[in-house]
């Protein structure tokens, strides 16, 4: 087919450095056993398996922040993967499976410097409980999974660690299902025209009012949609499998409306399972769930109904 859209490539990026617990290593593995490229191939889709993509980390990096670590490693992987999605965006959507949500950093970057590249403004949907805005120097975890939307949109703190990406202005992302700022983190989205459509304010309008709007200027503006969908931007009960459950996320019936609205917009060009890690789940649930949701994201639907436009 012709379609963009209907053309994807699964790409394995076992980077678990980000985290402070071992385990989002095994998450490629675990979307393959739970079926994810099968469910997308009974869509029809046209499916490339790129495999893992290997890397080996350099020699380690300091920084001044004592708290930073496996900065060495954060380097490697966002180099290739910046490579490899904007290889891959030329002409298929990328789906990378995590992975800790560090490596939205490599996919961003390659992301934005295609869609320069195509002339088009990149936008950014990003399901978490958390920010992911801290930078080196703000982070007190020291937990890499903590920075890649700070380094994506160009925020200053990691000019010689890493090549400056073609930054994503902050008023073109929206979060949703934030539900736990460190306090830097709320200082520098004050400081942005970034969109947080925190948890409150999903009880409060639910997810179709929300979310509408947002597409609706992707629309207007001929963009291209990244999403990243963090295990975490779940509710626990339904997603047990990650290193950080906040209570009170999405249900399933939140999540997958998400998924087919943004089917439904045809605008996504890019998307990122992250955080899922299978020594955590319980009889790979969470790998499920999140499969089930890529699915619904790239097409399957209960009844053929008119596809709407935002
Ligand atoms: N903001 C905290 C917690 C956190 C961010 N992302 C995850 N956890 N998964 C930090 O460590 O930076
Ligand atoms: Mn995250
Ligand atoms: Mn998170």
């Amino acid at each position: 087919s012709s379609d963009i859209r209907r053309r994807c490539t699964l790409i394995g990026a076992r980077v678990h450095e980000g985290t402070g617990r071992r385990g989002c290593d095994m998450g490629p593995s675990a979307y393959r056993a739970a079926g994810l490229h099968e469910a997308l191939r009974d869509l029809g889709l046209d499916i490339r398996d790129a495999g893992d993509v290997p890397v080996v980390p350099g020699a380690a990096r300091a920084h001044p922040n004592p708290a930073v670590h496996d900065l060495a490693a954060f380097v490697a992987w966002t180099a290739a993967l910046a490579e490899i999605a904007y290889a891959e965006s030329k002409a298929r959507i990328p789906i990378l499976l995590g992975g800790d949500h560090s490596l939205s950093a490599g996919t961003l970057s390659g992301i934005s410097r295609r869609a320069e590249r195509e002339g088009r403004p990149l936008f950014v949907l990003w399901l978490d409980a958390h920010a992911d805005f801290h930078s080196l120097d703000t982070t007190t975890s020291g937990n890499l999974h903590g920075v890649p939307l700070a380094y994506a949109t160009g925020r200053p703190g990691f000019a010689g660690y890493l090549p400056p990406p073609v930054p994503i202005p902050p008023g073109h992302v929206c979060l949703m299902g934030t539900r736990s700022l460190d306090p830097a983190e709320r200082a520098a989205l004050a400081g942005t025209d970034l969109t947080v459509h925190d948890m409150r304010a999903i009880d409060e309008h639910g997810v179709l009012a929300l979310l509408a709007p947002f597409l609706g200027r992707v629309a207007r503006e001929n963009g291209r949609l990244h999403v990243s969908l963090d295990v975490d931007f779940l509710d626990p009960s339904i997603a047990p499998g990650v290193g950080t459950t906040v209570p009170g996320g999405a249900t399933f019936r939140e999540a997958h409306l998400i998924m087919e609205m943004l089917h439904d917009s045809g605008l996504v060009g890019s998307l990122d399972l992250v955080e899922l890690n299978p020594f955590l789940d319980e009889r790979g649930r969470t790998a499920i769930v999140m499969a089930d949701l890529a699915a619904s994201l790239m097409g399957r639907t209960v009844l053929d109904r008119p596809t709407r436009s935002y």
